[in-house]
């Protein structure tokens, strides 16, 4: 027999955001960012999206968490859970996803739905709360936090040096729309540990300047008000890594280049302002 709760858990997979959680996902792996369990994705959702698809008292379980986030009180994310894979999340979306609210202190999580087989958030679970906290700061329409292994990106931290003006400026360099697209440029982190409140910290701290922060032989954090623009951020600095790789790899090398005068005037037709110390013109 279909209790009540039942039916309200059936439909909780045809939310927006799921879809779009379970589409983006796929998409992903897709693409090659997300071999086995790489990558991971948060989503700020509000309660009105929520409850029309499930009982917001109703906890499935409670998890403290070591870096306390009173920021984030009372908020309701979907997250992807930790060692899954992006491959199976359209297949498998409650197993591979969680809905969860920050408590009203900030010291715990309620789980509301998904992660089921006693699943966890995803491993990189600070550097998402406390780039949420950082974005929040600077706009209020932020709402997704996604990391992933973009290939291209992940080798140019080989290969180019790894400042952040030169590197954005690279970038910048690549494909024209570029600095349309992330006038703010890319922070870089030293390699460090992924998954602990440090990394987090550091991503924190690098998301007040730059919607795209990149982690050195590992992969990307990228931060946007919603799924497409966060994933099209991302799609757009790997695009131009890829082309940073070709023309790399292309014996004649490179013949003519977009100047800085170039990118200035993209910058003034499309109203954007460029991060300062990266044009010298
Ligand atoms: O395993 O990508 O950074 C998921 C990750 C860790
Ligand atoms: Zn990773």
């Amino acid at each position: 027999m279909i209790n009540e709760k039942d039916l309200l858990n059936v439909s909780v997979t045809s939310a927006p955001f799921v879809q779009e959680m379970m589409s983006a996902t796929y998409n992903m792996w897709r693409l090659g960012w997300d071999e086995r369990n790489g990558g991971n994705i948060s989503y700020l959702l509000t309660e009105e999206e929520v409850a029309p698809y499930l009982d917001v008292n109703q906890a499935v379980r409670t998890a403290i968490l070591d870096f306390p986030v009173p920021e984030l009180a009372n908020r309701y994310f979907i997250v992807t859970g930790s060692g899954k894979y992006f491959k199976n999340v359209k297949d498998n979306p409650e197993d591979c996803l969680g809905i969860i609210r920050v408590d009203g202190t900030g010291n715990s999580i309620t789980l509301l739905w998904g992660l089921e087989n006693d699943g966890k958030p995803t491993s990189e679970l600070p550097s998402h709360f406390m780039s949420h906290i950082a974005r929040l700061k600077v706009d209020k329409d932020h709402r997704i936090i996604m990391h992933n292994h973009a290939s291209n990106l992940l080798g140019m931290t080989f290969t180019h040096e790894l400042d952040e003006k030169s590197f954005t400026k690279t970038l910048w360099q690549m494909c024209t729309e570029c600095i349309v697209v992330f006038p703010d440029g890319i922070g870089i982190l030293p390699w460090m540990v992924p998954g602990t409140d440090e990394i987090g910290q550091r991503t924190a701290e690098k998301m007040i300047d730059h919607r795209l922060v990149i982690w050195p032989f590992h992969g990307i954090f990228g931060a946007g008000t919603t799924m497409d623009e966060t994933f099209g951020l991302i799609e757009t600095a790997e695009k131009a890594a890829q082309i940073y790789t070709i023309i790399n790899s292309h014996q004649g090398g490179v013949k003519q280049v977009i100047t800085d005068q170039n990118l200035a005037d993209l910058a003034k037709a499309f109203g954007v302002t460029p991060i300062e110390g990266v044009l010298s013109i």
